[in-house]
């Protein structure tokens, strides 16, 4: 369900116990956020539930870290329950969903980390006013849907069952003579898809599975680093597959950058190309994308919102428009 990520934490199992570490403030820890709170709730009666509201702009995360709980979380249009059954589970909840906390056992303690300190104003208590305002919040996230359809390809949100198609195309040492090779096997790139979903939910990240109109599986793509203070994003880890339709990548750039600049409203994206890829550095050159700075493995691109404005409406968009694969 959107803006829940239920997740597992490493835990160190020996003959003398478990020890689950959490590590929170930046992207590949355990925590994706500052954690500014934590509180704990328990004595709950088994018959009693708790919550029912939502938050307007709250990340947290749940963990039982004793006993067991259910966590009803629900969006403007459905509703999951995740079992909190063991203390290396922990529920990501983010903005916009309401929360009900119920079945709690004798033992239970369930932990919560805040990225911010208790703010009653930050509350949505009464449902209907939920109901309106998360249908403003997600019809204003569902803004997106229609920069991810072009004349040939579409983009669709990396989800766990790609994880084997990604790591396929992530371990092929021709496809990834130019980015870095993944080490790890398709269960690790489903714990690192899982970790992604909440950067996707946090607004921060975007990676696609770029497919045909067939839903034949092209390559992946994604925007990171997305700063919307500093109106910013990094464009990289484009990967597809030998024998992709010509121009395809061209049509990527085209859906990414709309994405980007008309979506996100960012003034620049910035890239870096390794200085011996010579066919992506003279497709991102004729994109309109310009050298910035190189050191001795890297160089440095970025395209600004107005460049690529000013290219979109002076022959890109009838470029790729006119772009028939086969021709
Ligand atoms: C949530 C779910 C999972 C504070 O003074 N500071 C705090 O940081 C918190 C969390 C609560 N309080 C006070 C406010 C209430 O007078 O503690 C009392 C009980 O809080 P509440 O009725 O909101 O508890 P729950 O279990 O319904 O909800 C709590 C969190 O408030 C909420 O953010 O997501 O747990």
């Amino acid at each position: 369900m959107r803006n829940c990520v239920l997740k597992e934490f490493k835990s160190y199992n020996d003959s003398r116990g478990s020890l689950v570490p959490i590590e929170g403030g930046k992207e590949n820890k355990d925590i994706p956020f500052d954690i500014k709170r934590i509180y704990y709730i328990y004595n709950v009666p088994s018959d009693l539930e708790r919550g029912f509201h939502s938050h307007l702009d709250l990340d947290q995360v749940l963990i039982a870290i004793s006993g067991k709980v259910k966590i009803r979380c629900k969006d403007n249009k459905s509703e999951e329950i995740y079992h909190l059954d063991s203390p290396n589970k922990g529920l990501y909840i983010g903005s916009m969903i309401w929360r009900e906390m119920f079945d709690f056992e004798d033992n239970a303690v369930l932990l919560v980390l805040a990225s911010n300190y208790y703010d009653k104003e930050d509350y949505i208590m009464d449902y209907n006013n939920f109901l309106e305002l998360s249908d403003k919040y997600f019809k204003n996230k569902d803004e997106i849907n229609k920069y991810l359809t072009s004349n040939n390809l579409k983009l669709n949100f990396v989800d766990i069952p790609d994880a084997e198609f990604l790591h396929s195309l992530r371990s092929d040492k021709k496809l990834t003579q130019f980015i870095s090779q993944t080490n790890g096997d398709v269960e690790s790139q489903k714990k690192w898809i899982t970790e992604y979903k909440i950067r996707e939910y946090q607004n921060k990240e975007l990676y696609f599975k770029i497919t045909d109109h067939d839903n034949n599986e092209l390559g992946f793509v994604r925007l990171y680093n997305i700063d919307h203070l500093n109106k910013k994003a990094t464009f990289g880890s484009l990967i597809m597959v030998d024998g992709k339709p010509k121009l395809a990548a061209v049509e990527v750039l085209v859906m990414v950058m709309n994405i980007a600049f008309k979506y996100l409203k960012l003034d620049k994206v910035e890239l870096d190309v390794r200085v011996e890829n010579l066919r992506a550095k003279k497709l991102y050159n004729k994109f309109g994308f310009e050298k910035t700075r190189e050191d001795e493995l890297d160089e440095f691109y970025e395209l600004t919102s107005e460049k690529f404005d000013d290219l979109y409406e002076n022959g890109y968009s009838e470029y790729v428009r006119s772009l028939k694969y086969g021709k």
